[in-house]
């Protein structure tokens, strides 16, 4: 059985983490998303709260699920039975990251490969601090995020401004 994870921080999840999540869902047999709930940074949403959002936005898709992680993502795909770890790429500074990483993992562990999905172009410029700092201005953030996480993350805005 082909397993991949694709970990990340997903705070919160945007259209750009969507579409890497659909397109590699149909490359794998089983594909868990990881939600990293021990982030230096302090997160807008709950490891909970982003795991219930990304179990909601991806229910359509069959092959989908969704589990916190603390620690290493190389040891979480190990803890998931995977043999890959899925990654996007938007732009060059992503690339320099990405690669020091996937190196790092295969160091770590030489049985786990990343697979590098380039984004989609309309999805080129999105990442969730974007999405967060145009709500934190009440901007329109609908072209970024799906419809249900909209209102979340604009109540999440308030409460953090109090
Ligand atoms: N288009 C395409 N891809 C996108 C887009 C977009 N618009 N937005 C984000 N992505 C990709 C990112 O490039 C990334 O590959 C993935 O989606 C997740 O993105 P984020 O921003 O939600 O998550 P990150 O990059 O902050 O996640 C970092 C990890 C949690 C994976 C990392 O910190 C980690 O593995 N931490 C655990 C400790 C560890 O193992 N460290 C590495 C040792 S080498």
């Amino acid at each position: 059985m082909r397993r991949a994870v694709y970990p990340g921080s997903f705070d919160p999840v945007t259209f750009g983490h969507l579409d890497i999540i659909r397109r590699s869902a149909v490359l794998v047999d089983e594909l868990i998303v990881g939600v990293l709930t021990n982030s230096a940074k302090t997160p807008l949403f709950s490891a909970e709260e982003r795991v219930n959002i990304l179990a909601d936005v991806t229910k359509d898709i069959g092959n989908v699920t969704i589990k916190a992680f603390d620690g290493l993502s190389v040891d979480f795909a190990r803890n998931c039975g995977a043999q890959f770890m899925v990654r996007g790429l938007r732009a060059i500074t992503d690339f320099d990251y990405e690669l020091q990483m996937s190196q790092t993992n295969r160091i770590l562990r030489s049985d786990i490969d990343t697979i590098f999905l380039s984004t989609s172009l309309e999805y080129a410029y999105l990442s969730s601090t974007t999405v967060k700092e145009i709500a934190s201005y009440h901007g329109d953030i609908s072209k970024f995020v799906p419809e249900s996480v909209i209102e979340k993350i604009y109540q999440k805005m308030e409460v953090s401004k109090q």
